[in-house]
């Protein structure tokens, strides 16, 4: 059944992984965002996501018994779910009148978008892309590149999240232009920072806590924490947090076994901000971030950030003011930065502050104005009963 649109809104269709990574994470909370302004939303995935989907959305899955998360950067999807999944998507795309399907992460989806585009249904949806991550570093063997950079070109928009990634997507592609940069946001309730008095935090920060999330893949390199954390405690007491799960885990296990008492082991969690609230740096010690969502996620909770300085971190974390970014792979910088934050609480109590005021930058209110102004700008189809005021002004 289609869902009559208010005046002004739009039928968009939002189509991701179902991942714990951040791909997922960021077109789950535009959906919302763009439902509670008022628009008609569908959420596309294979399966479930890892947490609840606002309920202003409405959430089709393909497989609805199936809480398998997807990996979108290890395997490529056997043809038979491709057209299972492309076949259920143009299905709620034709019944609901959508005049919006936009992908985020560009394999397998960038490919289902170019068809669409390509067939009669272009004549009234348009496809919009966000380029998250590995879809583009990844992509490196021409037998990758080509027909992904073919498929591509067909969008009638591409975005990605950092003006590093913007770069890097231009060149691997050999784009016309670099895609829009709009960032990744977070919702405007979700983070909260533990209320802390100067006397407590101080206390908290005789054995501070570090937290790492992630979904322990190669690219986050996680074993490095576990040198970081052993040079942090040569010199301090703390204690190391782990969040999410991945093929790296035990191996970053193994590698902290000597800190034994001093690692807590979380595992998969629906829910971080409550962990995130209650520590005191959060670590990364990827080897690309596009973005690094999740560094953001802690500066909305006041903690900062200790981050090298790949892709597009520093955008994000601003060095010195939200948190600290280390030299990539170098384990012995990343722990003097610890140390040198951490045994410094006047210093760490201003970052706290510093961390906080970054993540307002980030606001919801913000980056989904500026989707929907995209939205807006893209040149009519033919079949379509869409307003486009941006459009009609510039063209
Ligand atoms: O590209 C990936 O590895 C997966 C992707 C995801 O689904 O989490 O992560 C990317 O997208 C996030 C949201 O935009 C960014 O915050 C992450 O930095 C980015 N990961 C990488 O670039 C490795």
């Amino acid at each position: 059944m289609t869902i009559p649109a208010c005046d002004g809104s739009m039928r968009i269709a939002m189509v991701c992984h179902s991942t714990l990574g951040g791909s997922a994470r960021s077109a789950a909370r535009l959906a919302a965002g763009l439902a509670h302004r008022g628009h008609a939303v569908h959420l596309i995935s294979r399966a479930a996501l890892p947490w609840p989907v606002d309920d202003a959305v409405s959430h089709h899955r393909l497989d609805t018994g199936s809480m398998a998360l997807d990996d979108p950067s290890s395997t490529r999807w056997p043809d038979a779910l491709f057209d299972r999944f492309e076949a259920f998507m143009r299905q709620i795309i034709e019944q609901e009148a959508v005049e919006i399907m936009h992908f985020h992460y560009a394999v397998p989806f960038a490919q289902m978008g170019a068809r669409l585009a390509a067939s009669a249904m272009g004549d009234r949806t348009s496809v919009v892309g966000t380029l998250h991550g590995t879809d583009v570093t990844k992509s490196t063997s021409a037998s990758a590149r080509d027909p992904l950079r073919a498929a591509l070109r067909q969008a009638a928009a591409l975005t990605t999240v950092s003006h590093a990634h913007a770069r890097h997507a231009r060149s691997q592609f050999g784009l016309a232009a670099e895609p829009r940069v709009i960032h990744n946001f977070v919702g405007a309730d979700e983070h909260r920072p533990a209320s802390l008095t100067r006397a407590r935090h101080r206390d908290r920060l005789s054995r501070p806590r570090l937290i790492h999330v992630s979904n322990f893949r190669a690219v986050k390199s996680p074993v490095s924490l576990a040198g970081i954390f052993a040079r942090v405690r040569e010199s301090m007491d703390a204690e190391l947090w782990l969040v999410g799960d991945g093929p790296e885990l035990p191996r970053v296990r193994a590698a902290l076994e000597p800190s034994g008492d001093h690692v807590r082991v979380f595992g998969m969690r629906r829910d971080v901000t409550p962990l995130l609230a209650e520590t005191d740096l959060m670590v990364l010690t990827s080897l690309q971030e596009s973005f690094g969502l999740v560094a953001l996620e802690a500066m909305a909770c006041g903690v900062p950030v200790l981050a090298p300085w790949v892709g597009g971190i520093p955008e994000v974390v601003t060095d010195g003011v939200a948190g600290l970014l280390f030299r990539p792979g170098d384990e012995i910088d990343g722990a003097a930065r610890a140390l040198e934050l951490l045994s410094d609480p006047e210093r760490h109590w201003a970052m706290r502050e510093g961390a906080l005021a970054r993540a307002r930058d980030f606001s919801e209110a913000r980056v989904v104005a500026e989707y929907e102004r995209l939205y807006r700008s893209l040149p009519p189809r033919r079949g379509s009963s869409m307003p486009h005021p941006d459009y009609a002004a510039t063209s």
